[in-house]
């Protein structure tokens, strides 16, 4: 599992004011104990400051860069703030993200092209929001021909079906599982993303829900996330579920994660 780390985004209350400020200790802080705790990427999403947002992402990105080893996962749907970011950003970051949507697929192809960029490919089109698979598998397939056309490799494409909440839609968790299934099946090699915490708004016991929903779709499939590393349940919970597929050889890394005390919850 590829864990990108969710927790510098201004749109959090705790670190709104910490990014605002720039507050460089604390933000290397959040940094660190993402990477420590697992984290493969590290999310940086300064969307909230309208009119100043590409200084904000650029400002995190160095911050980050100067803190940790692993790279950005540059979150914002401006293709202009994007571009900006991308300038700053030392080695290949993960864009967050390119999407059907006319204005952000013809300026953030350009920026692929030629690249080892990684990108997510969120499930989106002018048309709204997807909600069975069918609609999001027939938005994925064009957003993998596309990609791919331009020579992009499948291993830089990672496919964001869009989790929606369980409390708005009955059918929203099985119909995301669905689309993991199908996209693995038809599209051998490419990767698959979410914001897993979506399902769970607006319910009771999020943690429950959002660790139940990470294991079925885990099962389906499921490869990278963004979330928070700093949830040890969670953390233990992928490990366990990787394992009893038999995507653990030996259970060595699940040996490794109990030594190392991870499971002491
Ligand atoms: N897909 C892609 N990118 C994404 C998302 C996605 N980026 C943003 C988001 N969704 C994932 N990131 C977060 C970051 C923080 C929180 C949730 C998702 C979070 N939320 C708390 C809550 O939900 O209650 C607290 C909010 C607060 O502090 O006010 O912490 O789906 N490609």
């Amino acid at each position: 599992m590829q864990i990108v780390g969710e927790l510098i985004n201004a749109s959090r209350k705790k670190i709104r004011n910490e990014i605002k400020e720039k507050n460089y200790d604390e933000i290397a802080r959040v940094a660190k104990e993402q990477a420590a705790n697992g984290a493969d990427f590290i999310d940086v999403n300064a969307g909230i400051f309208v009119g100043g947002e590409a200084d904000y992402v650029k400002w995190l990105i160095k911050t980050v860069q100067e803190n940790v080893e692993i790279p950005c996962c540059i979150d914002t749907p401006d293709p202009e703030v994007l571009e900006e970011a991308v300038k700053v950003h030392k080695g290949m970051p993960m864009l967050n993200s390119i999407s059907l949507e006319k204005d952000r697929w013809e300026k953030m192809l350009p920026m692929l092209e030629g690249t080892d960029m990684k990108v997510i490919a969120l499930c989106m089109s002018d048309e709204g929001m997807p909600y069975t698979k069918d609609d999001r598998m027939k938005i994925a397939g064009k957003l993998i021909n596309g990609l791919t056309q331009k020579g992009i490799a499948l291993d830089n494409i990672y496919v964001d079906p869009l989790v929606q909440p369980i409390g708005t839609g009955d059918k929203f968790g099985i119909e995301f599982l669905n689309t993991i299934e199908a996209l693995n099946e038809e599209f051998k090699g490419v990767h698959t993303i979410c914001g897993l915490s979506n399902v769970s708004y607006g319910i009771p016991k999020r943690k429950l829900a959002n660790q139940t929903f990470m294991t079925m779709a885990i099962t389906k499939g499921l490869d990278s996330a963004i979330m928070n590393p700093m949830d040890k349940k969670m953390m233990a919970n992928i490990i366990a579920t990787e394992t009893l597929l038999g995507r653990d050889p030996f259970c060595e890394k699940y040996m490794n994660a109990y030594r190392e005390g991870l499971f002491e919850y």
